[in-house]
């Protein structure tokens, strides 16, 4: 197939651009995603949520007409709290109930859930409950919280600090060197996730399999049917789940939902189905958050701009509970361990801490803390080169790791694996065209906007090893994976696997992997996914690991199917084996050939015509695979932007936007460019439109998708991608994971170029997300004002 534009021989192999296998499903509306399920005597179920963010329960009192529908958190006595515990020393743990039970921590906090037949009923019925309240001082944000000397939103914990993080190298030493010292504050705005599905679960029990059936929107069914099960007191064996179609998940779906933990205990205890739907007022207001972190970056610099020390402090808003598995301790973990990211200085203090606050608690959303550390990192880049006087990538060139040293092991200890971060700094300028922008920049706009050029240029570690989780205090996680291959009896391919595709496009990605070993075409070759009633266990899709660990684990089942395929063929062949070759799926000598679906017929139909010394392991194989060394592969990449800022309005257009990456090995071209707009795209959110407000009294102001603004089609411009491709030498095929990286650079990027364009007015620097227009007017303002 040509149009694929595979290698020769290999024309669905790895490197094609083979058509995303699932599309076909998805635009023809065929997806089967938790809503649209139908079963009989299904209810629905509405929670009352908390009007206050910070309050005692001081009674509860639920109508009597309701009463065999309603439950608060003491009838479900048999159910378990949620507890993500850290091995980080400094941490405290929150122990967060399925229903809110003494006191409520954040708006939107549940407190009873009801069913009936219908959504609208169960609604109306839990405005039949009546709460009252007695008030509790409300920390909105991390300065309150840090202040407080009592009524802490934990009420056995010391003070309302999560964790803590410090590290310190070389620090005094190499910031006394320094010519230039540069401090700025710089902040990430809270937002929410916003997939196009939200939360989703549906539970029941299957009374053959004697088991409860959870199917959950979610990116690690393995992962919740562990912890359901604990929290439900049930054997694992009484308990499957099973991830449908999700419209996006983004990180919202990889930890345990208190949602997904009641409707699972409404089914174990009535033994018949109940659903919930988020619906968007839900997610906006009561769903939880991301993105809340706050800098205080002081960089000490040398008269050129290469960067000797920096010191960081890292406030982050925690919300009200750390959510299970990850713990809160991955974002202070990761943002503090991924702060320096490309560059290779040697000095380096910072101090992170993640702060319970009365909000949603704070998941992990695409990028996690390299968002904000990007940001923080690339904002700064630009203001030492203001500082000294330099072009923005002339400093960088200057301070990133060069291409000869890698591999480059970095002031933090990651083992920065391969690639030429520097070349794809040069790439991207000569793309975006700085010389040309510049010279345009001092001619001048006819319509009197100004032009801005910016960039950043990152790491996505991705796919990490055991350590690096543990490290975080996250135990949990492993840095492997199993695959199961099985070849059918009519000569196609069913590849199992415990992570979940949920918009990754490994139905197709995999396949190619699969196509590449065995020839298979990848239209027979199907890959079950997301139930754990069929696959290996696997903690499931997060940090861009799935391809290198779930599709590591398939190339090795591949390959340790291919002998057995060979010796079955040889002998039906009646050839010497070693006279063999495959050419695609068949398996040739002396010009006769028979195909994997001959080989496949006798072993399931003909097996007199199996060779004696058969394997009887036969035509399947379940093998687990591990990179080479555990500390994960680093992709990287380099964004550029050129915008146009109206000075009268403030409003900002985007005219180009170029993205240099380096994933290794790409499966699939066409998956990593979708994977990356997509990435960008809501990179673009979080620096232009995305923020979840909240006011003093920790009430979210934003509820609507009229209040919570998203970037639309006309907000997205046309992206110009480049790649390159240095294999990771600890990897198979030498591919690194990338699915989170889009969205880690366009704040940076985009905020750099609009301060690149202000510069002329003598504006001032924006630091914070998202970019608004009344924050460019007012930038704009107090730049005249100076
Ligand atoms: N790929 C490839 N070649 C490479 C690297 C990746 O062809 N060298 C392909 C893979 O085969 C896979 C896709 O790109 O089809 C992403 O692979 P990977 O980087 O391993 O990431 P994961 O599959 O583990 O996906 C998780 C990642 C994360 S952490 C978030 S958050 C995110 C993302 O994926 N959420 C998404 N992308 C998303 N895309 C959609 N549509 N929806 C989400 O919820
Ligand atoms: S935020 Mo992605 O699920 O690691």
């Amino acid at each position: 197939n040509a149009d694929t534009h595979g290698r020769p021989g290999k024309p669905q192999g790895v490197g094609a651009r083979v058509p995303r296998k699932e599309d076909a499903r998805h635009l023809h509306g065929k997806g089967n995603f938790v809503a649209d399920m139908a079963m009989p005597g299904l209810s629905e179920v509405a929670f009352l949520r908390s009007p206050l963010a910070h309050a005692r329960i001081a009674s509860v009192r639920v109508a009597e007409q309701i009463a065999d529908k309603a439950f608060v958190r003491q009838a479900m006595a048999d159910a378990r709290d949620i507890v993500a515990d850290s091995t980080l020393p400094t941490y405290q743990v929150s122990a967060q109930p399925p229903l809110a039970s003494g006191k409520v921590r954040f708006v939107g906090e549940p407190i009873a859930m009801v069913f009936a037949p219908t959504r609208a009923e169960a609604e109306d019925y839990a405005e039949m409950i009546e709460v009252d309240y007695d008030d509790l001082p409300v920390y909105a944000d991390v300065a309150s919280a840090q202040a407080a000397q009592g009524d802490f939103v934990h009420e056995q914990w010391r003070d309302n600090v999560f964790v803590t993080l410090n590290v310190d190298k070389q620090f005094d030493e190499l910031a006394a060197q320094a010519e230039v010292v540069v401090r700025r504050k710089i902040d990430l705005a809270r937002q929410c996730m916003v997939p196009m599905e939200g939360k989703a679960v549906l539970a029941y029990w299957d009374h053959q399999a004697d088991q409860l059936v959870v199917i959950s929107a979610t990116q690690v069914p393995h992962m919740i049917r562990s912890v359901l099960a604990q929290c439900l007191d049930l054997e694992q064996g009484r308990v499957r789940v099973v991830s449908p179609d999700v419209g996006g998940a983004f990180g919202y779906k990889c930890v345990l939902q208190q949602e997904e933990l009641c409707v699972a205990w409404l089914a174990k205890t009535f033994k018949r189905p109940f659903r919930f739907i988020e619906d968007r007022r839900e997610h906006l207001t009561a769903g939880a958050n991301s993105r809340e972190h706050h800098y205080e970056m002081v960089a000490y610099a040398d008269r050129r701009g290469k960067l000797l020390a920096l010191d960081a402090k890292i406030t982050i808003d925690g919300g009200a509970y750390s959510v299970w598995p990850f713990t809160i301790g991955l974002e202070p973990g990761q943002a503090i361990g991924n702060l320096p990211g490309p560059y290779a200085f040697k000095g380096y203090r910072c101090v992170t801490r993640a702060v319970a606050t009365n909000k949603p608690g704070f998941v992990p959303y695409r990028g996690v803390a390299r968002t904000g550390v990007c940001f923080a990192m690339e904002l700064m880049m630009d203001a030492i080169a203001r500082e000294v006087g330099r072009e923005p990538w002339e400093i960088r060139q200057d301070n990133l790791v060069q291409g000869e040293q890698m591999p480059f092991v970095n002031v933090t200890g990651k083992h920065l694996d391969s690639g030429d971060y520097p070349a794809s700094l040069q790439q991207a300028m000569d793309m975006i065209g700085v010389n040309a922008i510049r010279e345009r920049q001092r001619k001048g706009e006819a319509d009197g906007r100004l032009i801005g050029v910016g960039l950043a240029t990152y790491t996505e570690q991705a796919a990490h090893g055991t350590s690096v989780f543990a490290a975080w205090g996250t135990p949990v996680i492993p840095g492997f994976d199993q695959a199961t291959a099985r070849v059918t009896p009519d000569g196609g391919l069913e590849l199992r696997v415990g992570v979940h595709s949920h918009g990754q496009g490994m139905e197709t990605t995999f396949a190619q992997i699969a196509n590449e070993i065995l020839g298979v075409d990848v239209a027979s070759i199907k890959l079950l996914h997301g139930d754990t009633g069929q696959t290996p266990f696997s903690t499931g899709t997060y940090a861009s690991r799935s391809l290198v660990m779930s599709g590591g684990a398939v190339s090795q089942a591949c390959k340790r199917l291919l002998p057995r395929l060979t010796h079955i063929g040889a002998h039906l062949l009646q050839a010497d084996p070693a006279s063999v070759a495959w050419n695609g799926d068949r398996l040739e000598a002396g010009g006769k050939s028979v195909s994997v679906k001959d080989v496949a017929d006798a072993w399931y139909l003909r097996p007199q015509l199996l060779p004696p010394d058969v394997d009887p392991s036969g035509l399947e194989v379940t093998v687990g695979y591990k990179p080479k060394v555990d500390t994960g592969c680093f992709t990287y990449a380099t964004h550029a932007a050129v915008v146009a800022v109206d000075p009268g309005t403030g409003g900002v257009e985007i005219l180009d936007y170029v993205v240099v990456e380096d994933c290794g090995t790409m499966i699939n071209p066409m998956v990593v460019e979708g994977q990356t707009i997509g990435g960008v795209a809501q990179g673009i959110g979080t620096a232009f439109y995305e923020e979840t407000p909240y006011d003093d009294n920790g009430q979210p102001l934003a509820s609507t998708l009229a209040d919570y603004m998203l970037p639309g089609a006309t907000e997205v411009p046309n992206m110009r991608l480049h790649h390159f491709e240095t294999p990771s030498p600890h990897t198979e095929f030498g591919a690194k994971g990338m699915g989170e990286g889009g969205a880690i650079a366009p704040p940076a990027v985009l905020f750099n170029a609009v301060n690149d364009a202000l510069k002329p007015l003598g504006a001032a620097e924006l630091l914070r997300t998202p970019l608004s227009p009344i924050r460019v007017l007012a930038a704009i303002a107090q730049g005249s004002r100076k």
